[in-house]
């Protein structure tokens, strides 16, 4: 198939690229380096540094024979968007070309702005440039867990059924999110279901909880083939972060009573996601959605985890519990469906004391870059 990936070079987006190049696909890339420039404007670089996307996909065709083809540009475009789909025709795509840090998006009126016209218009343009150019084509689109937040109730995979007044019907599940990041995510997921419904679109709608990990099949411990690994308090989600976190001795930073629970995955079962997703499409006029995780835990849970998991590699790890800078519910229930992805053949890695030592065994091979100033920033919500 000829995939088009939309944020190529971000932490999702490159080891994508690796993936689907070699099983076989034509892989487009594009990117416009957002993710790069709002890092170095906030001085939050990652652990260390990657080569630009065309080094990167140069320096993967050497290792493994496999292209991936680069463009450079930004999807907000029109004029970009348009020549991109009319060149390359795509039968597939994967959307991550969003600013995806819900800290970043709550920072300040610019940053929320900058966070909803991106993401909104940059969805809006892939929908028009799919029905102009590539009608058939499957989009693959990140959405997050995210989007609906912690009910007091069991969270279905996309879509509930409601009986009212001795009537039936079908509704995307209620959203009620906990940033402006997630809530441009739920503007996503509208636009999409309605543009499904007035233009037969075929789409899938990944709701992915937060990802853990750097290492690939793909890369294989070549760290230039690395995604960027961030570990600050805006853009790094927060496993990275207590792992980057425990390799430095700086004490775990727990939000407030840390019971929140989300759903969580190895980035190798993103991967694994985005391929089967992309292998079995969505039908025409359909709108698929799949919770995209593999295994819930809460925050104090990760950080017992990596405490313990620290101490056996001789680290000296401890856990504080800092003023939560976020407004959300720090204990609750939460309970979603995930059986979509698992019906469709996905093998999980789990959260296991192997793979969180070897996880900070890689990030030990960087501890001289650590920059404990990065940890705390407090980006408050209120
Ligand atoms: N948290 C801490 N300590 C930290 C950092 C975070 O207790 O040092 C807590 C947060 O308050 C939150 C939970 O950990 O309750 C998860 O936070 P996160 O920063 O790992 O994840 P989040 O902001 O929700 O966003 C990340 C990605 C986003 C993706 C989302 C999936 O940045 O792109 O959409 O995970 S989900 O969380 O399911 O919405």
């Amino acid at each position: 198939m000829k995939i088009l990936i939309l944020g190529g070079d971000g932490y999702l987006g490159w080891p994508t690229a690796m993936r689907l190049s070699k099983v076989g696909h034509t892989v487009m890339a594009v990117d416009n380096y957002l993710r790069r420039r709002v890092c170095r404007e906030e001085s939050v670089e990652p652990l260390f540094e990657v080569p630009e996307l065309r080094s990167r996909a140069r320096l993967w065709q050497q290792k493994s024979g496999h292209e991936v083809e680069v463009r450079i540009g930004d999807l907000n475009d029109w004029s970009f968007v348009a020549e991109v789909f009319e060149s390359f025709r795509p039968d597939a795509l994967v959307h991550y070309a969003e600013q995806p840090a819900a800290p970043y998006s709550m920072l300040n009126r610019r940053t929320a702005t900058l966070t909803l016209q991106n993401n909104i218009g940059v969805t809006l343009n892939v929908v028009h440039a799919v029905r102009e150019f590539a009608p058939d084509c499957h989009i693959v689109k990140l959405g997050t867990m995210g989007e609906y937040g912690t009910p007091n109730i069991d969270i279905e995979e996309g879509w509930i059924d409601i009986e009212h007044k001795g009537r039936k019907d079908r509704f995307l599940f209620p959203r009620q999110a906990g940033s402006l990041y997630h809530t441009t995510k739920i503007m996503d997921t509208d636009l999409l279901w309605f543009y499904v419904r007035v233009w037969d679109l075929r789409v899938t709608d990944l709701m992915q909880g937060p990802v853990y990990g750097l290492d690939t099949e793909e890369a294989s411990g070549d760290e230039a083939l690395y995604p960027f690994l961030n570990y600050d308090e805006i853009f790094g989600t927060v496993l990275n972060r207590f792992m980057v976190q425990a390799v430095h001795g700086f004490p775990l930073t727990v939000y407030g009573k840390g019971g929140q629970t989300r759903g969580y995955l190895n980035i190798k079962d993103t991967l694994n996601c985005i391929l089967l997703s992309i292998e079995n499409p969505a039908a025409k006029g359909e709108l698929r959605v799949f919770n995209q995780f593999t295994e819930t835990f809460s925050v104090n849970d990760l950080a017992e985890r990596v405490a313990a998991a620290g101490k056996s590699l001789g680290l000296n790890v401890s856990i504080r519990s800092v003023p939560n800078p976020r407004k959300e519910a720090e204990q609750h229930y939460y309970n979603p469906a995930h059986t979509g992805l698992l019906s469709l053949g996905l093998e999980p890695h789990f959260l296991t004391e192997d793979i969180l030592g070897s996880m900070l065994n890689t990030i030990m091979r960087y501890r001289n870059r650590i920059d404990p100033s990065k940890f705390v920033r407090s980006v408050k919500w209120a």
